[in-house]
């Protein structure tokens, strides 16, 4: 979290000078925070600071005789109004040109506006990151840490999209990990990525954005949610559970929101990816052997297709779980010990994928 107020600083006027360096761990000398301590405290590298000064005119308002930076309390708010805003997509020289024109008391104002929409953390200095070893079930909220609210999820979809019309990967980058640091990967998928994909998809189909947006948004996602799978590999036990998309379906991200949520439980996956050919999953399912199998289409699926007959040749207890609009209704199982079961969301599938006496797909 950004500590907005730590100890009060700058009590001397502009151009009284103090010695260059505080002793570490020391309070704010009179003047102003050095680059380091502020570049610590909002978690912003401090090279983005310096550029931000050097380019953007967002900088400290004073130095020392020695010519060091120094940030007063409202130097500070303004670089942090700056990162709010460049997180949410606004381009680093317009966002300057607002927060120049705003006085101490319109910053403040929409800084506490701002509140509950924090700002991703830049560089890896706060909080957990995806992929970090040694927690048990990482992939989520820390004990402790605030769970993002909705009007927060709100904001972040807005960001996320904005980012993907600016092809701008390291916001993105940063609003994904500001996501999964505030949520499970569930609630990470169904609140924001979700939504998030949504939208583009329809910006996309609108012709009001590019498919370069669509991949770069699907791109940075996925290694997200890889770095989450990564980050339990140890955990995971078992028969593994197979996930796929069907035949000459492209989308599978949700089958990769659904491994990382799986690591999470310590469950395994074999995971196949996107466009896999019928044949090639069943000769699959018959080397696995797994309880589970489950299949993504977004895209429409004929009413028959010769995978649900290939099925004839499982002779054990195999439930077959699908997911995604593109399926018809109506899919019979074939005769013998396969079940197949609709999934109708992201909770739905866990509970029907995750062993657990009793456990029922919606
Ligand atoms: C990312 C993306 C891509 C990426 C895929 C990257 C990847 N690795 O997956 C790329 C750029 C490659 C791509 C390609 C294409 N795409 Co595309 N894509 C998308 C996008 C934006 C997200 C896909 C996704 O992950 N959706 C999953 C969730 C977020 O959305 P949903 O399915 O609507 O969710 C519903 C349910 O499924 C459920 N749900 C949500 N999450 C979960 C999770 C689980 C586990 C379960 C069970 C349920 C569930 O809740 C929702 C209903 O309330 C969608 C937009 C969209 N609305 O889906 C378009 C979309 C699916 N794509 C579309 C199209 C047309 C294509 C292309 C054909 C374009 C083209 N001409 O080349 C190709 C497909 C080629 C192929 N053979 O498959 C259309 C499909 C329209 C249709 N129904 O036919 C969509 C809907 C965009 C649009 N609005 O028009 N795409």
């Amino acid at each position: 979290m950004i500590d907005m107020n730590p100890q009060p600083a700058a009590s001397r006027e502009p151009g009284q000078t103090e010695p260059d360096h505080p002793e570490p761990g020391e309070r704010a000398p009179d003047l102003g925070w050095p680059v380091g301590v502020v570049s610590e405290r909002l978690a912003i590298a401090a090279p983005t600071l310096r550029s931000w000064d050097r380019r953007h005119g967002i900088g400290p308002s004073l130095r020392t005789r020695g010519n060091h930076r120094r940030y007063t309390e409202l130097d500070i708010r303004r670089v942090l109004l700056m990162s709010r805003l460049t997180a949410q997509g606004v381009p680093a020289q317009s966002a300057a040109d607002s927060v120049l024109a705003m006085d101490s008391g319109a910053i403040a104002e929409r800084l506490d506006g701002d509140r509950g929409s924090a700002a991703p953390a830049e560089g890896d200095g706060l909080g957990r990151v995806p992929g970090e070893p040694g927690e048990p079930g990482v992939g989520g909220a820390r004990a402790g840490e605030v769970e993002g609210s909705e009007q927060d999820a709100t904001d972040l979809v807005e960001a996320i999209v904005g980012a993907a019309r600016a092809l701008d990967p390291r916001t993105m980058a940063l609003l994904y990990r500001q996501v999964m640091r505030r949520r499970d990967v569930g609630r990470a998928w169904v609140e924001v990525f979700a939504p998030a994909l949504r939208r583009v998809g329809d910006l996309w189909e609108e012709g009001r954005l590019g498919v370069q947006s669509e991949h770069l948004t699907s791109e940075l996602l996925q290694s997200e949610l890889r770095a989450v799978v990564r980050a339990n590999r140890l955990r995971v036990a078992g028969l593994p559970v197979v996930l796929a998309s069907a035949d000459d379906e492209q989308h599978h991200l949700p089958l990769l929101a659904l491994e990382a949520e799986l690591a999470c439980h310590g469950v395994a996956s074999l995971f196949l990816g996107p466009r896999v050919p019928s044949d090639a999953l069943v000769s699959a399912l018959r080397e696995s052997q797994p309880r589970a199998v489950f299949l993504w289409a977004s895209l429409a699926r004929p009413q028959a297709e010769p995978f649900w007959r290939d099925l004839e040749i499982i002779d054990w207890p195999l439930e077959v779980v699908i997911g995604g609009p593109g399926w018809p209704d109506g899919i019979a199982a074939p005769e013998g010990p396969v079940t197949v079961t609709r999934a109708a969301d992201f909770g739905a599938a866990v509970t029907a994928l995750v062993p657990r006496p009793g456990a029922s797909v919606g």
